[in-house]
């Protein structure tokens, strides 16, 4: 039978991946994704016919220290380099494995795009759609200006203070744009009354952020303290906006079980 879905490579849970996962829900359109936790995907072929590595075949890999999330060796194909050359995950492909899609999102524009006839998550216009762009390009700011503080906080080095600093910077940014957005355009999601990409990503990028810095780091540290709760006050109509989204059907069945266990629900 013709494979014509969209192929997702993850680990999972990733708020990263939610993104694409809730926007397919919502457009109920059907993905193939292939996934393990964190510490398993390391013993995986990264491939765009990614696998358990017991069960792969004699595909030639290349062995690459892993760099952001991965401190081990991992084994990526040629063509999964040529298909995703920054190597990192998530990442989607076509269903002939001829393109790849990395960024998340990026994954999550493409599954918008392809869902566009069902709902329209992007915006009616260019305008619109640039808009919305602008909130995910600033997203991905956030989240690559805060990966170094995440990654720490699990890792046994010393967290050192500027990291915290930076985060704690990166946060209120982000925040500080989402807010004035709602608040003075008095609109019910970010860019209209309608949800859009802008909030599933807003959502995701908060949860990714929220729920790493939730926990105390590794090492215990002097710095730390918890960014969120610091400033939490400050941001009324955003916190809203996510108790909103946490009720959303479609974010729930996406995030049910993981966020379950952070008490997001009884
Ligand atoms: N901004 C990217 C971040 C992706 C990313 O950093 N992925 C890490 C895992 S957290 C990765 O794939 N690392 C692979 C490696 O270290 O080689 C996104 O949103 O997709």
């Amino acid at each position: 039978m013709k494979n014509n879905k969209t192929r997702i490579f993850t680990y999972l849970p990733s708020p990263r991946i939610w993104k694409t996962l809730i926007a397919a829900e919502i457009l109920k359109l059907n993905l193939e994704v292939r996934a393990d936790t964190p510490r398993n995907l390391s013993q995986w072929l990264w491939d765009f016919d990614a696998k358990p590595l017991e069960v792969s075949t004699n595909q030639k890999q290349i062995s690459v220290k892993g760099t952001k999330g991965f401190t081990n060796t991992l084994k990526k194909t040629k063509r999964f380099l040529m298909l995703n050359p920054y190597g990192t995950v998530p990442v989607a492909f076509n269903p002939k494995g001829t393109i790849g899609i990395f960024e998340s999102n990026s994954i999550l524009r493409l599954i918008t795009r392809l869902g566009k006839n069902k709902i329209n998550l992007y915006g009616k216009d260019s305008f619109t759609k640039s808009r919305v762009d602008s909130f995910l390009d600033v997203s991905l700011v956030f989240g690559a200006l805060t990966q170094p503080f995440l990654l720490s906080l699990n890792s046994n080095k010393k967290l050192q203070k500027a990291t915290i600093t930076a985060a704690e910077n990166a946060f209120v940014t982000y925040m500080n744009g989402i807010e004035n957005s709602l608040k003075l355009n008095r609109t019910k999601f970010i860019i209209s009354d309608n949800l859009s990409i802008a909030d599933i990503c807003f959502f995701c990028e908060y949860m990714q952020f929220t729920l790493s810095t939730s926990r105390k780091p590794l090492v215990s540290n002097k710095y730390w303290f918890n960014i969120e709760k610091k400033h939490k006050k400050n941001y009324v109509k955003s916190y809203k906006l996510l108790e909103r989204l946490i009720k959303n059907k479609n974010f729930k069945k996406v995030t049910y079980k993981t966020l379950k266990k952070y008490k997001y629900y009884d």
